[in-house]
């Protein structure tokens, strides 16, 4: 299988995150991708691809053309304010309030936003970017050969909406690739996210749709984040009823509650009857790590690639998150050499 990556997810690293309160270093930290490339290279994953330039028209299909806009003259217009830190959103348009963007940087970034941990650096645009390139070009692996390929994103995406940044994330990368199978041909994908967390940009992206179906395993609402999104009754709108399908489980599940869930999603995925396959690849699921609270073992990421194979489809495996970031490696890889085994 094949690993694309790009060494410009440097350009994104924010000196703090806001979490509990304080400010500590980020959980979504460059050391994560240094673990996983080098668990690739150790299990003979050594085809590691830099990957093509950024294609903008999958992505200007997704996201707003001023968020887009935004993202881009976001810390230009932070620095002019004469702000001497790193734009963090602080004011937001919450219920009964005008949704209109303010010319102010400050109230932009509020309304262009959707959560406070993540914060924008002047190189976090151009990481963005390089971590949907990856994305892009692992989409044209898998839609030439059928098979199946790792993009290597950082940083990640399933957070992202068509115009919102947060929960680390800024474009929407496998929303992005769903697209480009669609766009290739491909009447109906599937997006199985298997993060920790609830995709909620996923999500908003193809709710009213019925040719991408959405199916997510993550920490219940009313105990994680996004907080917002998430509820199992949540099925889709309009031609997408039916075509959104979440699986919330509760603080302290193992694989034994979780690989019920993976495989009742893999069903509705089945039934479904899609062509082409995106994973929403975190390991934030595992019993160590940092900011989540299911308890699966490493070897449990092995049995979710074996489920996750017998889909066969093709299949193109994204990065989201995983903050344990001594045992985000051997877990990604576990999921790829599950699924190959
Ligand atoms: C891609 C992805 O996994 N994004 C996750 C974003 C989580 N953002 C907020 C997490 C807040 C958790 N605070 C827990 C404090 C633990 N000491
Ligand atoms: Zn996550």
């Amino acid at each position: 299988m094949k690993t694309f990556f790009s060494e410009s997810h440097r350009l994104h690293f924010p000196q703090a995150e806001l979490s509990g309160g304080q400010f500590v270093t980020p959980y979504e930290r460059p050391s994560r991708i240094e673990y996983i490339l080098n668990r690739l290279k150790d299990r003979q994953f050594k085809n590691i691809i830099t990957p093509d330039a950024i294609d903008f028209e999958s992505i200007r299909r997704l996201h707003d053309p001023n968020y887009l806009d935004f993202l881009d003259t976001a810390w230009g217009e932070w620095k002019a304010a004469g702000f001497a830190g790193e734009v963090i959103a602080t004011s937001y348009p919450v219920r009964r309030m005008s949704q209109r963007v303010p010319n102010n940087i400050d109230g932009k970034v509020g309304y262009y936003c959707l959560s406070s941990e993540t914060a924008i650096t002047a190189g976090s645009w151009k990481a963005a970017q390089s971590s949907c390139a990856s994305a892009q070009s692992a989409q044209r692996e898998v839609a030439a050969s059928g098979g199946a390929a790792f993009a290597l994103c950082r940083p990640p995406g399933h957070h992202a909406t068509s115009d919102m940044f947060g929960g680390y994330c800024f474009i929407n990368n496998a929303s992005v690739v769903a697209e480009m199978f669609r766009m290739d041909g491909a009447a109906k994908v599937a997006v199985l996210d298997i993060d920790f967390h609830h995709g909620n940009g996923t999500q908003d992206i193809f709710y009213h749709r019925d040719d991408v179906f959405y199916a997510s395993l993550h920490g219940h609402p009313e105990d994680a984040f996004p907080y917002f999104s998430g509820y199992a009754d949540e099925c889709g709108i309009g031609l997408g009823e039916g075509m959104n399908a979440n699986f919330p489980m509760r603080p302290g599940i193992g694989y034994d509650v979780w690989g019920k869930a993976l495989q009742d999603a893999i069903k509705r995925i089945q039934d479904f009857g899609a062509e082409a396959l995106v994973i929403s690849l975190g390991v934030d699921a595992f019993k160590d790590d940092p900011i989540s609270f299911f308890k699966l073992e490493s070897e449990d990421f092995l049995r979710a690639g074996q489920e996750i194979a017998k889909l066969k489809l093709p299949t193109l495996f994204i990065m989201e998150g995983g903050y344990a970031v001594e045992a985000v490696g051997i877990n990604t890889v576990n999921v790829l050499e599950g699924y190959l085994s």
